[in-house]
């Protein structure tokens, strides 16, 4: 069968692809998948409520476990007031927050956190939930951590303290001459403020933007207080920077090298594990054209699977609102959509990979065309692979330990820029999060070798059987 955008079976690079399913890489947790959100949006205790059951659908459908991470720079302006009435008018939802100024402080209610225990009890996610040692005392994030760690219960994952201290200097929290040591300092006060009043609490950290440095130092000092390490990457920014395109976006990374190189480093030292608490395509609320288009759903696929392939225990898209980057977009008045990011997220929850295992690319592909082999948690042997080439379709023959058969679901767009017309399956995300495939290609091997062609800019979602 010829797949969709190639002329003829035999268009295109060729490329060979051997997967070896007895060279088991690691685990992917059952909830790796994640999402984050600005803590503000709980200024509207009915977003995150049973109420917001399509919403709840769409987080559902990303995993039946996952993360929702509470945080972003507006965790640091979010006051908590308890006994609080919610604000009139209640705010849209809000999008991720743009940086580099205070953002409006806005009020955390004991209602909202118990309408957040409702939403997670609809998702079935867990929750990492960040409170403000930017510009509240270490007793009032106390208070707000009994609180949170009552309701919540065992939804709760851990706090964490922060957001994004190392920039802390640059957005009014600090003077300009703040350093880790100052943190390190500071960061202790506040655990041992939470610790006294919620003595299980299990806490996160450093939640650091961009600075390896300190997630390291952090790690070697701390390790003791953490149950695991987190940090953010941001793939691209500021979107002002005409560089910051779609090729560039699907081009590696030097930088996410860097990232796992200091991930690894301090898991090899502490042992502790590793989440990407915060991640997207582009800082600074992401750009229109890039964040917003198809070639974030390829972007992102291949990074969660480069994460769990680099050890990470999990990764937090942030979003919200209607920001360019969010995987959904809407609000509870409007209903909710999923962004072009949000399949390559249901590409992975697809997958179900329990394991990944060994699977070699040959060819010169320069990263821009990526595989990765896994078994799915009920042990079925699969192919995740991703051609992020924006020129050059291309022809895989695969070679699988005998595999006979092969089933195929695509991810595709008419364009790498397309903002709306991305399906998975054949089919799309419906308003409430469900989904089921309409398309399944099926191959057969010759001579132990499944031939399939990849058209650019597309991915692919392969089950392989005997
Ligand atoms: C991160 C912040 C988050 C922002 C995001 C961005 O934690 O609140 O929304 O950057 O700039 O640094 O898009």
């Amino acid at each position: 069968m010829t797949a969709p955008g190639l002329a003829a079976a035999g268009v295109g690079e060729q490329f060979r692809l051997t997967v070896y399913p007895d060279r088991l890489g690691n685990l992917i947790a059952a909830d790796f998948t994640g999402l984050s959100y600005e803590t503000s949006q709980l200024s509207d205790p009915t977003f995150f409520s049973p109420e917001n059951a399509a919403l709840a659908g769409f987080h559902r459908r990303l995993g039946a476990a996952g993360v929702l991470r509470l945080g972003g720079n507006t965790s640091e302006f979010s006051v908590w007031t308890p006994s609080g009435t919610p604000i009139h008018p209640l705010p849209e939802a809000i999008g991720p927050d743009t940086g580099g100024h205070p953002a409006p402080r806005r009020p955390v209610t004991a209602l909202a956190v118990r309408n957040l225990r409702g939403f997670l009890e609809l998702s079935g996610w867990r929750l990492i939930y960040g409170l403000n040692m930017g510009s509240e005392s270490p007793e009032t994030v106390a208070d707000e951590a009994v609180y949170v760690a009552r309701v919540m219960g065992n939804k709760l994952v851990a706090f964490q303290l922060c957001n994004e201290p190392d920039l802390f200097n640059r957005n009014g929290l600090r003077p300009p001459d703040y350093d880790y040591r100052q943190f390190a300092v500071q960061w202790q006060r506040y655990f041992r403020a939470v610790k006294a009043r919620v003595p299980a609490a299990v806490l996160s950290g450093p939640d650091t933007a961009g600075d390896n440095g300190w997630l390291v130092r952090f790690a070697n000092d701390l390790r003791h207080d953490v149950a695991f390490l987190t940090h953010h990457y941001y793939a691209e920014g500021p979107p002002t920077d005409p560089s910051m395109t779609i090729e560039r976006l699907l081009s590696p990374s030097r930088k996410l090298e860097a990232e796992f190189k200091a991930a690894a480093a301090t898991r090899k030292k502490t042992g502790l594990p590793f989440r990407m608490a915060e991640t997207n395509s582009c800082y600074g609320g992401g750009k229109p054209g890039v964040s917003d288009t198809f070639a974030s759903a390829l972007w992102g696929a291949d990074l969660m699977y480069r994460l769990a392939r680099a050890g990470a225990t999990g990764v937090n898209f942030h979003g919200g609102g209607y920001g360019w980057y969010t995987p959904v977009a809407g609000t509870r008045g409007s209903g909710f959509v999923a962004r072009p990011i949000y399949y390559g997220m249901l590409l992975f929850a697809a997958a179900e990979a329990g394991r990944l295992v060994m699977a070699e690319m040959d060819g010169k592909a320069d990263g821009s065309f990526t595989a990765y082999g896994m078994k799915g948690r009920d042990g079925t042997l699969k192919v995740v692979l991703l051609n992020k080439s924006l020129d050059s379709d291309r022809m895989l023959t695969i070679r699988a330990n005998g595999a006979k058969k092969a089933s195929v679901m695509r991810l595709m767009a008419p364009r790498p820029d397309d903002t709306t017309d991305v399906t998975f399956g054949g089919s799309v995300v419906g308003n409430d999060g469900a989904w089921a495939p309409e398309q399944t290609e099926s191959y057969a091997a010759r001579r132990g070798e499944l031939i399939l062609s990849m058209p650019r800019v597309s991915g692919a979602l392969v089950t392989l059987s005997g």
